[in-house]
């Protein structure tokens, strides 16, 4: 509890609305974990794994409606539509209280309402931020506790002050009819209803490290972005900090987890953070990050110790997994996994489950939520409360075609421009189709909480107030041939495109200028440890001037929807695009 009056009396309010059995504030005990594990065994929403090959591991099935963040739910609820722009569905404020407090109504009846008090960020930075959440739901609970450093140390970065985002979340009745996201990034306050699945129930990340933090952000002069951080040490022992934003299930976590191939001795990356950077200008005039969360929950399927022996490691104890399988042995299993497919399990809603069934045993976007300080790989300087010096931002995305491996801006304001542009096949963290292309400017379609035009703008004015920004490239992993096998073999191999990314950031680096930007010649990528043809490298980085000119009439759709709120900085680039693409 605490003697913050702000708090008290929001909690109050709240509790008044749902009307809840009782109200437990949480301290982010050790004990309080152990009470809240075995009230969530016994309503049945853990089930206890095998705790001798598991230790602390659980499994949760989430209701079937309920697998994905919803976009078409989620709502930024401020006064003037115009201000949560063309790609944001927006609803007015006064709407949206009116809305969802009739579905929170007496939504909490018979149940128990926690309240979640955490820091976004390390202790004692002036990065963080609090939040409060309450919240009917044990399980997620537990998952804020591994995601945000959660209890005293709230109370204690609060004081009397009343800058704390109010998030309220009720799983409701789980019906997608009566299910909303809504934030109110002028009222600091987020209200959930209707879900309990992470994007939408753990309001610390999306909705609150995003959302409402990239509000933030542009009135405090900061940044607030969809992007992993790491840190890649040189044989010289020289570690340089990179950020990348990529959509969701495009490897962020993977990436930040990278293992060097053995070809590649004396490299060596630390994991920062796998999905939110946190960005501001320091006294030295760089962009220094940090990462809010204190967890990952990461996308489960096609995790193995192959492909991220790092996660495979930091996952056996002390972890949730949701919609998973579930083997006869008390073990999970996922498409992907080290083991062969087991004989019988029961797959992620529950029910029998053999190799021979047409559907998948895990769900495509089921996930593991485990602490930070779990991954082998985790930097020194992940709590830094100064946060990190990045040298190179990285956007990526994934396309089958036309997007080379990589290449580098030419300018801050390119660099913005090719965040602005970034397009990418979807997947299933979201619901929807899978596979369509949809664009998604610097991965943040689903996350900036105003106008995106006017975050381009915001962007685009970092370079009046740091004076050493980063270098900025565009990377894909994900090209495919005409029989639609990957070109690039990915994972520990990336290291050779940050590799050059490194070298482009210390002034060296091969590089050929071409119409969209500098271009590494296959040399300056390629190694003779590197399995991949002369002719592949060249095909994985040739400009198809056709095809750019096409890609370059969907980007000018794309900009048309921001009409007059469009930077001219964005513009422009558009422009010389174009220019270069026709000359020859
Ligand atoms: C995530 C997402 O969960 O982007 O990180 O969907
Ligand atoms: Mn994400």
């Amino acid at each position: 509890m605490t003697t913050n009056a702000s708090v008290r009396r929001w909690v109050k309010e709240v509790a008044r609305m749902c009307g809840p059995a009782d109200v437990v504030w949480c301290d982010g005990s050790e004990a309080e974990r152990e009470r809240l594990l075995e009230v969530a065994v016994r309503a049945g929403d853990l089930i206890p794994l095998d705790q001798r090959r598991l230790p602390g591991c659980y499994l949760h099935r989430s209701d079937p409606n309920d697998v994905a963040r919803t976009e078409h739910l989620t709502f930024i609820c401020c006064r003037e539509r115009d201000d949560a722009g063309p790609t944001n569905h927006w609803m007015a404020p006064a709407e949206g209280y009116d809305r969802l407090s009739k579905i929170l109504s007496g939504s909490m009846e018979g149940r128990t309402m926690y309240v979640i008090p955490f820091v976004m960020g390390p202790p004692d930075s002036n990065f963080s931020k609090v939040g409060i959440q309450v919240t009917d739901s044990v399980y997620v609970v537990l998952n804020m506790r591994m995601m945000t450093r959660m209890g005293a140390v709230a109370w204690e970065h609060l004081g009397t002050s009343d800058a704390f985002t109010r998030g309220l979340h009720s799983k409701g009745d789980l019906n997608a009819d009566r299910r909303y996201i809504c934030h109110f990034p002028e009222d600091n306050t987020i209200w959930s209803v209707g879900s309990g699945y992470g994007g939408n129930a753990l309001l610390s990340k999306k909705c609150m490290s995003l959302r409402i933090a990239s509000y933030m952000g542009r009135h405090e002069g900061w940044l607030a972005e969809h992007m992993l951080i790491i840190g890649v040490e040189s044989p010289d022992g020289e570690v340089t900090y990179i950020c990348g934003a990529f959509p969701s299930a495009c490897g962020k976590t993977n990436l930040s987890m990278l293992v060097p191939p053995t070809s590649m001795k004396g490299w060596r990356v630390y994991t920062l953070g796998d999905d939110i950077a946190w960005l501001r200008v320091g006294p030295d005039g760089r962009l220094w990050a940090v990462n809010p969360e204190a967890g990952f929950f990461g996308v489960v399927p096609g995790t193995s110790s192959k492909t991220n022996p790092n996660a495979m490691a930091a996952i056996q104890r002390n972890t949730l997994y949701t919609n998973v399988a579930l083997r006869p042995d008390g073990t999970v299993w996922w498409e992907g996994h080290d083991d062969p497919p087991p004989r019988t399990a029961l797959d992620w809603r529950g029910r029998p489950w053999t190799p021979s069934h047409d559907e998948l045993a895990a769900h495509p976007n089921s996930r593991f939520t485990t602490p930070a300080r779990q991954c082998p790989s985790l930097s020194p300087e992940w709590e830094n409360p100064t946060g990190v010096p990045i040298s190179a931002i990285l956007f990526g995305s994934r396309r089958q075609k036309l997007l080379p491996l990589v290449y580098q801006a030419s300018s801050w304001q390119h660099g913005t421009f090719l965040g602005a542009t970034l397009a990418s096949e979807t997947t299933a963290a979201i619901t929807g189709a899978v596979g369509v292309v949809r664009r998604d400017p610097m991965a943040m379609l689903a996350f900036c909480g105003y106008n995106m035009a006017d975050y381009w703008a915001h962007w685009l004015s970092m370079e009046k107030r740091a004076s050493h920004l980063p270098k900025v490239f565009r990377v894909n992993w994900f090209r495919r041939d005409e029989k639609g096998r990957f070109l690039w073999p990915g994972f520990g191999e990336n290291l050779r495109v940050l590799k050059w990314v490194i070298e482009r950031c210390r002034g060296d680096g091969e590089a050929e200028e071409t119409p969209i930007g500098y271009v590494p010649t296959p040399s300056a990528i390629g190694g003779k440890e590197l399995d991949v043809s002369k002719h592949v490298l060249e095909e994985l980085l040739r400009v198809d001037r056709e095809g750019w000119l096409t890609n370059l009439r969907n980007q000018a759709e794309f900009f048309a929807k921001f009409e007059d709120r469009l930077p001219a900085g964005i513009r422009e680039e558009h422009e010389a695009l174009a220019r270069r693409l026709k000359m020859k």
